[in-house]
């Protein structure tokens, strides 16, 4: 045993990360953008059921948010949403202070902790100790919040859709791998994406 501090105890009750994703999607009615992170998060995503604003990364760690602040400061009349694993925000944290320098009014980030890199193993990543919305609040995102259970994050979600942002939600989730994969096509994510925010013109 070493001497350093777990995360502090939150209130907060352990969720499914399909489960939020399926809520999330439901509140959706203005053509909002919603970036998948690397995995499990855009596996959920996609089996929550495709939009044309969706897109989904793939292979590289922690890039949802970084995404979904591009959108948002291009699209500015438009809602965007990063979903993004705890192991995969970790590796990216600098993007938070980046995103709180910005302040986008139309961005939202969804930090989906589950303590664990489910995907590669499970193995236990730095968020069983670290404080995700700590690490927000300090970075200056002051809008940052645990989720304390399912419907608590539904009311995150609509205060954050109606509110100006930025606005961060952390959720704690069960080690259930996702539920679906998006086909490994980078290229067509990335048409489909564009045609879907209207930057791109059907052939
Ligand atoms: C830079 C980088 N390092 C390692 C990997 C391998 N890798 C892919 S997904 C993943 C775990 C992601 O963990 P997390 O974001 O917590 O999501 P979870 O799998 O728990 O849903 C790892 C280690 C990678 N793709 N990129």
């Amino acid at each position: 045993m070493n001497n350093i501090p777990t995360a502090p105890t939150r209130n907060t009750k352990v969720m499914n990360r399909f489960d939020l994703t399926k809520r999330l999607v439901t509140r959706l009615k203005n053509e909002e953008a919603v970036i998948g992170g690397i995995g499990n998060t855009n596996f959920d995503l996609w089996t929550a059921g495709h939009r044309p604003q969706n897109f989904y990364m793939l292979g590289s760690m922690g890039l949802a948010f970084p995404i979904a602040l591009g959108v948002a400061l291009a699209q500015p009349q438009r809602h965007v949403i990063g979903l993004e694993g705890d192991g995969s925000l970790l590796m990216q944290l600098g993007c938070l202070t980046t995103i709180a320098t910005l302040a986008p009014k139309n961005l939202t980030m969804v930090a989906m902790d589950n303590g664990i890199y489910q995907i590669t193993g499970s193995q236990p990543t730095p968020g069983q100790r670290a404080d995700i919305i700590a690490i927000a609040a300090g970075c200056g995102l002051s809008n940052s919040t645990w989720a304390a259970d399912e419907e608590d994050f539904e009311r995150l979600v609509d205060q954050a859709l109606a509110a100006e942002g930025p606005a961060l939600i952390a959720a704690r989730i069960d080690d259930k791998p996702g539920t679906g994969t998006t086909r490994r096509d980078p290229v067509q994510i990335r048409e489909r994406f564009m045609l879907g925010l209207g930057v791109r013109q059907p052939l």
